[in-house]
This record gives structure tokens, sequence and C-alpha cells, in this order.
């Protein structure tokens, strides 16, 4: 039997259920982007704010492509079991927020009616690195103007995605949407709306049939929509809000709510996703198939521990970065999170701009080595070669899979051209890393000694020549 609103007193009182109405109440809350990482993080922060009676935090789910993942859902009433796992115990749950879903590609009618609902307060949004596009912004902006001529009240428009601003990012991308004939919806959003900006973290990886099969075992019945993650996790969200009394509300679910969420997210956008970022690259390429796989390695977690304390932190402005790095250390490792390297290394090219070139920048501004992230660069060039150490091809999943493979393809018989060449896009590395001519240099030297040696070996030369 599967999980489902029937079934759903069935289950073991061990795993944690909703203990609210899910039917009485219009949603509160559209989502954009209702991917692993959602349900298993803001799902449950607002999961936790319906269990203290504040009906107001259901969710309207949308997501953006796949009709699979809507429909699996729907036939479970959004209900699905989250195992939440670490070195302090593992622990069920079925988080209950999640009351209605379309699907953003099919239904954009009905997605554009949920953001002009009365009931909605919210818009959150995570819809990758890659979903900030003028279609995005049309979207948005269409419920916006739907709200505003209904004559209702402005909402809070909320990017959770890993880019630094991001904020910013949306209320920008939204206005560039609007035309001539927007200046007073414009006036209105600027008046009534609110896009904060903010971090959000907990490693969630795509679900794995072990994690089903856990999943079923612990609930007695079927869950196709189970999810592993890790008891971590952290939203800091900047103070401004359409509404000002949610701050109250979400501090007292554990959000924090602050003025200062950049110091916040470019640690973790820096020090969390770029030590992803280079261990999958290296997993790739070597056949580890997890990041727990990567950390294993004393080698590569050597590496990372260094990258982040040598490379990363003296340009954070958070203080605290050491116990950051270290707790950082162990989440990697958490057994229970078989989170797939290919997973991390989809999308490197709209990821890595936002995690590796500010502290190689900062590096050089010091004229402090950059050397780790001139390997992890190296490895990326040769990650694009689409098959790794053992002979295996692997799929580069990137919306720049084929211009990243054209340009590395050569690289076997012209590596230094293809470095440069990789190195010159812009759009990976920004502005002033391409004319670096030591960056570049460094990257090259790197470069061989992965072609020539493999990437552990060229880890293992790092380590030993650096302090
Ligand atoms: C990962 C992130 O897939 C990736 O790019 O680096 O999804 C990471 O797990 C989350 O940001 C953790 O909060």
């Amino acid at each position: 039997m599967p999980l489902s609103a029937h079934t759903l007193s069935s289950l073991p009182s061990n795993v944690k259920v909703p203990n609210y109405d899910r039917t009485a109440h219009a949603p509160g809350v559209v989502h954009l982007g209702l991917g692993a990482f959602h349900r298993a993080h803001q799902a449950m922060v607002f999961d936790h704010l319906l269990a203290t009676g504040d009906t107001r935090w259901g969710i309207h789910g949308i997501g953006m492509t796949r009709p699979d993942l809507v429909n699996q859902l729907r036939a479970q009433d959004g209900l699905y079991a989250v195992r939440v796992a670490d070195g302090t115990g593992v622990k069920w749950q079925v988080p209950g927020a999640l009351w209605r879903m379309n699907v953003a590609a099919t239904e954009r009618d009905a997605v554009v009616q949920a953001m002009a609902a009365p009931a909605t307060r919210w818009v959150t949004l995570t819809v990758t690195e890659k979903g900030y596009t003028p279609a995005l912004g049309q979207l948005l902006l269409d419920g916006l103007r739907l709200r505003q001529q209904g004559g209702l009240p402005g909402i809070t428009v909320a990017s959770c995605d890993n880019l630094q601003g991001n904020g910013h990012k949306l209320q920008a991308l939204v206005k560039a949407t609007a035309t001539a004939q927007d200046g007073e919806l414009l006036r209105w959003m600027d008046a009534h709306c609110a896009f904060p900006c903010s971090m959000v973290d907990r490693i969630v990886p795509a679900s794995t049939a072990e994690v089903l099969a856990a999943a079923s075992q612990a609930l007695g019945l079927r869950d196709d929509a189970s999810l592993s993650t890790e008891g971590f996790w952290e939203w800091v969200i900047e103070d401004r809000f359409a509404d000002p009394s949610d701050a109250a509300l979400l501090h007292n679910a554990g959000v924090r709510v602050t003025g200062d969420v950049h110091s916040y997210e470019e640690a973790k956008l820096r020090m969390l996703n770029g030590s992803h970022t280079a261990m999958a690259l290296m997993g790739a390429i070597t056949g580890r198939p997890f990041i727990a796989s990567c950390i294993g390695v004393p080698d590569i977690r050597e590496f990372v521990y260094r990258l982040m304390g040598q490379e990363v932190a003296p340009h954070l402005s958070r203080s605290d970065w050491a116990d950051y790095r270290d707790a950082l250390i162990a989440r990697f490792g958490n057994p229970y999170l078989k989170h797939s390297v290919h997973q991390i290394a989809t999308d490197s090219s709209q990821k890595i701009p936002q995690r590796w070139p500010p502290s190689v920048l900062g590096q050089i501004a010091k004229g402090a080595s950059f050397e780790h992230h001139a390997l992890a660069a190296a490895v990326f060039v040769r990650y694009t070669l689409g098959v790794d150490e053992q002979g295996q091809a692997y799929t580069l999943n990137d919306p720049q899979a084929k211009s990243l493979m054209a340009l590395g393809a050569a690289q076997r018989t012209e590596p230094e051209a293809c470095v440069r060449a990789l190195l010159a896009r812009e759009d990976l590395w920004g502005s002033a890393l391409p004319q670096h001519a030591a960056w570049i240099a460094r990257v090259t030297h790197w470069h061989q000694q992965v072609l020539q040696h493999g990437v552990d070996a060229a880890v293992q030369q790092l380590l030993s020549t650096a302090a």
C-alpha cells in the first residue's frame, strides 16, 4: 500500500506525522521548484509552523518541468517521508505542508492563479542557478500583475537558490521583464512586495533505491517520493518582508532573520558549495561515486580542509569560519547521504562562477597562493573529456555541455590551448580572471599533472609542496 492521506494513521508511532488539518485552509505559500531540497528543508520549516496552529503555511508546490514528480506526489496526497540521519541518530518524519501541486511547463495558468490567490502570502523559489531566465521573470510578473489588478495585498518573494544576492537578482529579473505599460505594477511591487535575500543550507541528495527501500521498511508502506537528509539545516533570510510580523514567526521556527545575509551566503557558497564542486569533479574523474567516498580519502579531505582554510576563509566576513569548516568536513562524511558526485557536477558551468572565482581573486589581490583552486579548475578542464580514469564514459549534464566538450576535446594533444580556451570563458570565471597570466599558468601546470599522473597524484603533489 502506498503512503497517502488515508494510510497516514497506520504509520508506526516512531514516525513523526502532521498533527494538523491539511484540507481546511488554502495554501499561503507558492513554491517554485519542487525538488528534493525544498521538500526536506523549507517544507519542514513550514510543517513546523503549521504544527504550531498557524494555518497560513501550507504549500502550493510547483514542479517547473517534471510532471512525473508531481504525479507521484499527487498520488500520495503530497505526503512523503524524510529520513533525517547522521552520527547522532536516525529519525523518520512525514512533513504535511505540501497541499497542492502543479507543473509550470504544462499548467502555467494555474501557477499564475496560485500566485494571485487571496490566501497567498509568500512565493519561494528553488529553481537552480540556470532557472533565472526571462521566462521565470515573466511568470512572476504575470502573477504579481493579477494580484495588483485584484486589489490584493503584496507578497514576499524569496529566492532560495545558491546565488549571491539572490533576492536582488530575482527582483532585477522581474523588473527587466516589465514593459512600458507596467509602470503602475512596478510602483505597487516596490511599495507592497519584498524580495529578501536568503541563504538556505541542508544536504539533500536526490533519492536512491536504497532510500526508497529503507522508507518502505520504516513506514510499512510504499513511498516513491521519500528522501534522506542530515540533521543540520540552516535558513538565513534578510529582514525584509511584505508582512513584517513574519520575522518573529520565522525566528521562532529556527530561521535566522538578519540584516546581514551576505556574510552567510558568501561563506556557504565558497566553503560548502565550492568544496562540493571540487570534490564532485574529482570523484567523477577518479570513479568515486559519492561525496562521502571522496572525503573518505585522506588526501582529498586534507585538500578540501586547506582549500577552505587557506584560500576561502581569508576573504570571508564570517569570523567563525574555522568551526564552520570543521562542521562541513563532518557533514561531507555523513555515511547516510549517498550524494552522487555526478549530481553535484551537474550544471557546473552555472555553479563555478559563485563558488570559486571570488576566492581566487581575493588571493590574487593579497599576493597569496591559489594553488588549490587552480588544481580544482584543472580538474574541471579534465572533466570536460567525459571519460573517467578507468575509461568509463559519463555524461556532462550542463546547459553548456556542448561548448565545454568542444573546447576541451583536444586536451590530450593540445593541452595548453584547451586550458586557455576554457579559462577564457567569462561566463564561468568572470571578467578579471581570464586576463590573469599566473592563474592560467598554474591551472596549466596542474592540468598537465592531472593528465599525466591522475587526479590523486596531483592532489598528493600539491599537498607535499604547499605548506
Ligand atoms: C550542491 C548543493 O548540488 C550542488 O551543487 O553543492 O545542492 C548543496 O548540497 C546544498 O547547497 C547544501 O545546502
